[in-house]
């Protein structure tokens, strides 16, 4: 049997340890607890954040407790972190939003009905209860100025600037994993390799505090492409797990049209797919690229992963209807969302006929070349072919009275709209 650090580290997963051989240990020895957490700076997560998670529902299904941290508290204060600028700070109110939301996205992520359960805090609860004359006595006192200045972290802060409300954030989280430590014993605290500086400071505050030696720390390798450009965000921006900031179609598409030289590292990091199977995927990713059996097996497993199995069935049909050209199968949200990236063009109310819509729209460079594509049948209105010359757009043709699908040949699509 491969034991969950084998497998952690045949995934890529494994970055930094404090200590191999005592986690190592602990992990075939023990049922530990372990947590990560993540700050609610926004509504969502996007796909950048996840693999932390995942290595934790990892964890649990090798029979380990996850604790999922929202930082309610270390919110309000921003995580310098490798951050060239300082943060914006947040209002309470919208921090408090994103707390829920987060968390509405946690809870999908999570088993919370297993034997190990996983357990779900907010920092908040405890933080906001530490006075002032407390932080700098019980927990100041025991943090070396020195030490927290070389962390790499802060370091291009130093330059640029930073704040002290910035520069204390370390401290925050350290009393956390003494926290967790004390009330949950937590044993194990992972997360991105920008929270190496973060986790290493709680580990030092609570062995200095309380004698703490029996914690340690995981950190998990920032995520790379082979054409070194940064993994997560398309030309429309980041790739979101909120279904409203990004449909199933376009979290699908994403997974879909990854590279051959990445797709086997991200089912590796992305998926529960095990080892066999993924050796079977890397293969035909060598011997049969064309059928992009990885590429399917990655986007079918993590879109299902994330928005569940009717999610993912939108997403195939959405797929499969605008690859055969049927999207008469579609709903007008269903077309919007496929066709997001395609281009446009306002009708002009004056005139509906289909060759000068062709024509100013740019379907057809000119009005010959668009009666001729009409005669040819290359030219489709909704999903269906219009070998009219003569043809006028009407109402019928109008989806929701505000648009027309227009496409000729196989392939390019145009949206004409109605103002
Ligand atoms: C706070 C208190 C703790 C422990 C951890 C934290 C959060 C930590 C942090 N983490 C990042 C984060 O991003 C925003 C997510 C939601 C909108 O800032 N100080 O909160 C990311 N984290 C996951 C990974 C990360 C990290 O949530 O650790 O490396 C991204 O992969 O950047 O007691």
């Amino acid at each position: 049997m491969t034991t969950l650090l084998e497998d952690l580290q045949y995934r890529g997963i494994v970055y930094q340890m404090t200590d191999e051989e005592k986690i190592s240990e602990m992990l075939e020895n023990e049922k530990i607890s372990l947590y990560c957490g993540a700050d609610p700076t926004a509504d969502s997560l996007h796909i950048g954040h996840l693999v932390p998670f995942l290595t934790l529902r990892r964890f649990q299904q090798y029979g380990h407790r996850p604790v999922i941290l929202i930082g309610g508290g270390t919110g309000m204060i921003g995580d310098p972190s490798f951050k060239a600028d300082e943060r914006k700070l947040l209002t309470e109110e919208e921090v408090d939003k994103n707390v829920e939301s987060i968390k509405k996205q946690m809870e999908n992520i999570f088993d919370f009905s297993d034997d190990n359960a996983a357990l779900m805090v907010n920092n908040k609860d405890w933080l906001k209860n530490i006075s002032l004359i407390s932080f700098l006595r019980d927990y100041g006192k025991h943090v070396g100025l020195n030490y927290m200045l070389s962390k790499d972290a802060i370091q291009s802060r130093l330059e640029t600037g930073i704040s002290y409300t910035e520069f204390t954030y370390t401290i925050l989280q350290a009393i956390d994993y003494g926290h967790l430590n004390k009330e949950h014993d937590v044993r194990i605290q992972i997360g991105g390799s920008d929270q190496w500086g973060n986790i290493t400071s709680g580990l030092e505050l609570m062995r200095r505090m309380y004698g703490t030696t029996n914690s340690e720390g995981l950190t998990i390798p920032l995520i790379t492409k082979a054409d070194g450009k940064k993994f997560g965000k398309t030309e429309s921006g980041n790739i979101w797990l909120d279904s409203k900031r990004t449909s199933p179609y376009e979290f699908y598409q994403f997974w879909l049209n990854q590279r051959d030289e990445d797709v086997i590292k991200f089912l590796k990091l992305f998926t529960f797919v095990e080892r066999e199977e993924i050796e079977a995927l890397a293969e035909s990713v060598e011997k049969e690229p064309h059928l992009r059996q990885a590429q399917k097996r990655l986007a079918d497993e993590i879109t299902e992963f994330i928005h569940g199995s009717q999610g993912l069935e939108e997403a195939k049909k959405v797929t499969e209807a605008l690859f055969s050209g049927d999207i008469k199968s579609l709903d007008a949200a269903q077309i919007k969302d496929a066709l997001k990236d395609a281009p446009s063009a306002e009708a002009d109310k004056e005139d509906s006929s289909l060759v000068n819509v062709l024509v100013n729209a740019g379907v057809s460079p000119s009005r010959r070349q668009a009666r001729e594509d009409i005669q040819n049948g290359a030219i489709y209105i909704n999903g269906e072919r219009n070998q009219d010359v003569n043809y006028e757009i009407n109402a019928e043709d109008k989806i929701d009275g505000e648009f027309t699908v227009v496409r000729r040949g196989k392939k390019k699509y145009t949206i004409i709209n109605y103002k």
